[in-house]
């Protein structure tokens, strides 16, 4: 580097701390620049002229529609083609803006200007399931999508990941077989958004690797309640490299400040009917009322000595993870999503991101999972946007100075000056590549640890090891569930022999109790007492539960015990002798200095004759969508007991106990009306004064959430023989 150009580095690097706030203005302004606002103005044609394009141009009032319509003709053309391709994967996705803060200075690790001491980004995350398409219910069990463009001032950072920590399959080859098979049945068309069908399982049958990975998805974790409850996960090891060209390689982690929560599993499936846009509703509400969801970026470090390997684990197979307690991840900064887009096509439906948008100091390790994203993401963004230009789109243009000789094709916005359009070159535009040519392709590109003769090479692993270590940690509730999920899964597969290779093959490798308790469940062929792995088989008690996951991420009650409960919903239930204005007033205060809101749920929306107000019905809302439930207190002292109360509230209610929530009772009439509902003294369920009942249950919903010890579970010990 030359000197002029070596200091001008140094003076920008003083300008970008001075002015971090800025840099992060920079996209807002270059978003604002592109905003089009048609208040009030006249319906034109493409080329500006009035029209009116609300009626045909036809021969007569009962006549034929005029050829010479070229107004609404190219209304409709344009309308035809109003669709890009929907993504091959995560095709339902939703999401917002806001913006990355360093905590400080991590220029020993990386040269990221992202992490550089003050420095503030604007970024944008798109959430999305991988299985269903567009339309379908973003509550639904899957792998959910977290994906974060950051737009830095040393170039677009895109971080595409999902919210658990492992994958189905170690090499990109597989990918295309795996999408085939858990996507609709070729022959059939159906289902269109889960995996609890047969070609879905016969891939997993072949593909043990996956084993941990469906664990995880068949688990409370597939079902997050939304995206602020949700992590973010790398999967694959990255390499950060700093100025001085040291290479150090990561796993990184977006960490919810808000915690884990999950829905069960009956819910979701109403949810999907009631609401299947219920997470983007939340989040999209949240920042409207300016409740912003936060993440810690939080990476994983290991030493780069060319073996890929950590204390056993190896580095290159993306199916298996390093447990936090064993490598505890380093927070590095924060991401809050503050702003929702202004156009749904244009933002979250436009926005093409690619793990190969790196920045100098960021970069790729051999994973043959990782290698393949390297080249799919921009091949589809390609596509979906009809050319190679899609970068222009204002959602995906970087605020640092694009410039390059890659020209023209379909939709290239730019009129180019001058006549070179060759690099390098002596007569304009641009000239030469840079002599500062980022780290990420230079540096790490020397490095060849690990290679060895050309040939199509296959992992090797203890695949079921992990899954086993999950299995074992979950408490008997999260047990059941799991095993629930599992029954359920392979209950609609519809080939015996599938589902009963599944579960000799795959379950009875992981646990001969799991493989038992899910073929009692569905009628397969239990393995035989004793045939699983050694220490599998024996009943697990929960009070000697080891306290970290490995799955990364805490299931039971007793993690994360104290929640923060922003922007959860509860429900009142009234009408027009149930629930009084000073039920409302007692809980308004408690409730929102939780940022916890309340919606007053009767027989009709508006005034009723207690004087409160109903913000919905029976009818416009369902019981599904709310943290907890409240009973109000009754206005008059004619006593209704809660065998009293109308069928629609008593379904309410008992479907939300059902779901494991909450329940409070307000006033003297509360413990009356739970009796006659037959769950007083239930956990979970408080009657009495209203402040003291929304305590209570707001106290619940930090933690322990739910109450799970209302349902049955399986008899183990009938199953799978005392331990
Ligand atoms: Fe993706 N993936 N993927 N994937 N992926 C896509 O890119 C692909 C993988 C992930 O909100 C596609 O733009 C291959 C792992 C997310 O726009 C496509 C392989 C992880 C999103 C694609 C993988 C992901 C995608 C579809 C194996 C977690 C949504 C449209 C080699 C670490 C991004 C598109 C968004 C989307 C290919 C595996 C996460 C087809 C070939 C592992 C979050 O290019």
């Amino acid at each position: 580097m030359g000197q002029v150009s070596r200091w001008w580095a140094i003076l920008a690097g003083v300008f970008s701390i001075v002015s971090a706030q800025d840099v992060a203005n920079q996209k807002i302004d270059q978003l604002n620049a592109a905003l089009k606002d048609t208040a009030g103005t006249i319906d034109t044609t493409d080329n500006g002229v009035q029209v009116n394009t609300s009626n045909s141009l036809r021969a007569g009032p009962r006549g034929y529609n005029l050829l010479e319509d070229t107004a609404v003709r190219k209304k409709m053309l344009h309308f035809d083609r109003e669709r890009t391709p929907e993504r091959v994967v995560h095709a339902l996705g939703h999401g917002a803006y806001g913006t990355f803060e360093s905590y400080g200075d991590f220029s020993n690790l990386t040269a990221a200007c992202w992490l550089r001491d003050g420095a503030v980004s604007e970024v944008f995350t798109r959430f999305s399931v991988v299985v269903a398409s567009v339309g379908g219910s973003e509550s639904g069990r899957d792998t959910h999508g977290f994906a974060t463009k950051i737009y830095s001032e040393c170039g677009n950072q895109d971080f595409v990941g999902n919210h658990l920590s492992s994958f189905f399959i170690n090499d990109g080859a597989d990918f295309p077989d795996l999408v085939h098979a858990v996507k609709y049945e070729a022959d059939k068309g159906f289902p269109t958004g889960g995996t609890a069908h047969r070609t879905a399982y016969d891939f997993f049958d072949h593909h043990p690797e996956g084993a941990f990975q469906l664990m995880n998805v068949l688990s409370d974790l597939g079902i997050p309640r939304d995206v602020r409850h949700m992590s973010g996960n790398g999967v694959h090891t990255f390499r950060f490299i700093n100025a001085e060209g040291k290479s150090t390689l990561f796993k990184w982690f977006w960490l919810p400040k808000l915690g884990h929560r999950s829905l069960f599993y009956d819910e979701v499936t109403k949810i999907a009917g009631k609401n299947n846009n219920f997470q983007r509703v939340d989040l999209y509400n949240n920042i409207a009322a300016g409740i912003y969801p936060e993440w810690e970026f939080a990476v994983q470090l290991f030493p780069d000595d060319g073996s890929y390997m950590w204390r056993g684990y190896d580095l290159l197979i993306p199916t298996v993870i390093v447990p936090f307690d064993e490598n505890p991840p380093m927070k590095l900064g924060r991401l809050t999503l503050n702003r929702n887009p202004n156009n749904f096509f244009a933002e979250p439906e436009s926005i093409s991101f690619a793990p190969s948008n790196v920045v100098d100091g960021v970069s790729f390790v051999p994973d043959p999972l990782l290698q393949w994203r390297l080249m799919s993401y921009d091949d589809t963004a390609t596509h979906r946007h009809g050319s190679p230009n899609g970068f222009t789109l204002p959602v995906n243009r970087p605020i640092a100075p694009v410039n390059n000789n890659y020209r023209d094709g379909y939709m290239q916005p730019y009129i180019y000056e001058g006549n070179s359009t060759s690099t390098p070159n002596s007569i304009g535009g641009v000239q030469e590549p840079g002599a500062d040519a980022t780290l990420a392709y230079t540096a790490a590109a020397g490095e060849q640890a690990g290679s060895g003769p050309i040939g199509r090479y296959v992992s090797q692993y203890d695949w079921f090891g992990q899954a086993r270590t999950f299995w074992n940690t979950l408490d008997k509730f999260a047990e059941q569930h799991t095993v629930d999920a599992y029954r359920f899964e392979l209950g609609n597969v519809g080939d015996a022999d599938v589902v009963q290779r599944y579960i000799n093959n795959t379950l009875n490798s992981i646990d001969n109790c799991l493989a038992r308790r899910v073929a009692f469940g569905i009628g397969s062929t239990m393995p035989e007492m004793g045939s699983g792995p050694s220490g599998s088989g024996t009943i697990q008690s929960n009070s000697s539960m080891p306290k970290t996951f490995s799955s990364l991420y805490p299931l039971g009650a007793t993690q994360e015990p104290h929640k923060s409960n922003e922007g959860l919903q509860v429900a009142l239930i009234a009408n027009d002798t149930l629930g009084t204005q000073a039920d409302v007033q007692a809980m308004m205060s408690l409730l929102s200095a939780q940022q916890v809101s309340l919606t007053v749920v009767a027989p009709r929306i508006g005034m009723l004759k207690t004087g409160v107000t109903a913000n919905a019905s029976f009818i416009t809302t369902s019981d599904v969508f709310f943290d907890a439930i409240f009973i109000g207190s009754l206005a008059t002292t004619n006593g209704t007991s809660g065998s009293g109360l109308d069928m629609d509230s008593y379904n309410f209610v008992m479907e939300a106990y059902g779901h494991g929530k909450a329940i409070g009772a307000l006033g003297s009439s509360g413990s009356g009306i739970l009796s006659g509902l037959a769950i007083q003294s239930k956990p979970g369920v408080y009657s009495g004064d209203a402040a003291r009942v929304a305590n209570d249950v707001l106290d619940a919903l930090a933690g322990p959430v739910r109450f799970p010890e209302r349902f049955p579970t399986d008899d183990v010990n009938a199953i799978c023989g005392a331990a």
